[in-house]
């Protein structure tokens, strides 16, 4: 049984009935009926090792600060797969907020395939980066990269050489990037967390006072570059 805030069965009919009425026209790109969205993979709980009950806690109160203010715009927490721990820590987490199911949501996943395999519209969608913001090193850094081709290392060129933590950068995607054709994604949001991982540069060693202000700032800059994008 789906869960309120897994709508990914209810999002496919809804937006297969979409695909179906525009069909004739180019029914990959985002039509003018689909609310603005943002899908996010769960910034730092993977290769940077950070707690994930702690970034729970931290994106749903992140979520909650800023769906309202976001108009009809949309924001989804996609992991690969079911057992996501992050996903169920979000989803139980939830049960305690007042947070319109249209507004957020979970899915399960890959970002990069979520219009083509998901029937998920989404217009943007944010990466989580290292600070060189360099394709590779695994992750879905790695998937965003590949999936958009040589057009967003070149278009991210243009805006910025590196990033903090903490921090975030919209980069609009050129329009024969593979991401944009086939998924309909007009930005990607590189965005930068804390690294709890010895092995990466900027290890915060377990620092959970500062890594958490991090994450909450690395949230805020992600939902501000989002919502710049929607204005
Ligand atoms: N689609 C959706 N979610 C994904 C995908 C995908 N294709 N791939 C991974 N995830 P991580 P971090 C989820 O490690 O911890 C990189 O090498 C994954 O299950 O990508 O912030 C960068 O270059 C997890 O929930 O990011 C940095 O150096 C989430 O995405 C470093 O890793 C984030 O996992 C950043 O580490």
């Amino acid at each position: 049984v789906p869960s309120p805030h897994d709508n990914s069965k209810l999002r496919s009919k809804e937006t297969k009935g979409q695909a179906d009425k525009s069909a004739g026209s180019c029914h990959n790109q985002i039509s003018l009926d689909d609310p603005p969205t943002l899908a996010f993979p769960s910034i730092s709980t993977a290769d940077f090792q950070f707690s994930n009950d702690k970034a729970a806690d931290i994106i749903v109160e992140k979520v909650a600060e800023y769906s309202n203010k976001l108009g009809n715009a949309r924001l989804v927490l996609v992991d690969l797969t079911h057992k996501s721990k992050i996903l169920s820590l979000v989803k139980s987490k939830l049960a305690e907020k007042n947070i319109d199911t249209q507004k957020f949501f979970t899915h399960v996943g890959d970002i990069t395939r979520l219009h083509s395999t998901g029937g998920l519209r989404c217009n943007v969608i944010a990466n989580a980066a290292n600070w060189r913001l360099k394709p590779g090193g695994g992750g879905v850094n790695a998937s965003i990269f590949d999936a958009a081709g040589p057009e967003l290392e070149s278009a991210t060129k243009e805006k910025a050489k590196s990033l903090s933590p903490g921090n975030a950068v919209v980069v609009p995607l050129p329009s024969s990037s593979p991401l944009f054709t086939r998924e309909g994604v007009t930005h990607v949001i590189h965005v930068l967390g804390p690294n709890m991982n010895p092995q990466r540069p900027n290890c915060l060693n377990n620092d959970y006072e500062k890594g958490c202000k991090v994450l909450q700032d690395a949230y805020a800059s992600l939902f501000e570059g989002f919502a710049s994008i929607v204005r």
